[in-house]
């Protein structure tokens, strides 16, 4: 896990995050989307967004990128325990979304990426390596429920 002082400058990140949450979100779908086009092929309301434009203009992606968001922030602040929190969001992705570990590796690269653009000054090398732990974490407790729920992701 992380110790008391990473989890604070962790947290203390997140609240810029949360400044802007839906902003956040729909860069971090749309770059995910660019990126790694097979992602958006996942979604049945996405595929049919083909610019980057049309995804800007999309309600429905911006909401999916603040319930992402969202949904992430709330496991973040369980710190080292987020272990009840991240069950149900483990069960879908393994049981009904089927989505890889790799696929993790990637949105959780573009969300430090996105915080990094959108805040320069305040998150420096140290606070991304800090951040990546924590993203790393969420991703290694995502894997080993995988596996509970019998995918190998
Ligand atoms: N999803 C997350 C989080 C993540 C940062 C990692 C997260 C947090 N998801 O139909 C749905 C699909 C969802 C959701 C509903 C779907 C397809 C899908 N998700 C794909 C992915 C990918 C693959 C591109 C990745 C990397 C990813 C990562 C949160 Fe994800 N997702 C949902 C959610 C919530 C908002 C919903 C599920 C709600 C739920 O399970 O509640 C127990
Ligand atoms: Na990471």
């Amino acid at each position: 896990g992380l110790s008391d002082n990473e989890w604070q400058h962790v947290l203390g990140i997140w609240a810029k995050v949360e400044s802007d949450i839906p902003a956040h979100g729909q860069e971090v779908m749309i770059r995910l989307f660019q990126v790694h086009p097979e992602t958006q092929s996942l979604f049945a309301k996405f595929k049919n967004l083909k610019t980057a434009d049309e995804m800007k203009s999309s309600d429905e992606l911006k909401k999916h990128g603040i319930t992402v968001l969202t949904a992430l922030g709330r496991i973040l602040k369980q710190k080292n325990n987020h272990e009840q929190e991240l069950k149900p969001l483990a069960e879908s992705h393994a049981t009904k979304h089927k989505i890889p570990v790799k696929y993790l590796e990637f949105i959780c690269e573009i969300i430090v990426k996105v915080i990094a653009e959108k805040h320069p000054a305040d998150f420096g090398a140290d606070s991304q390596a800090e951040m990546r732990k924590a993203l790393e974490l969420f991703r290694n407790s995502m894997a080993s429920k995988y596996k509970e729920f019998g995918f190998q992701g």
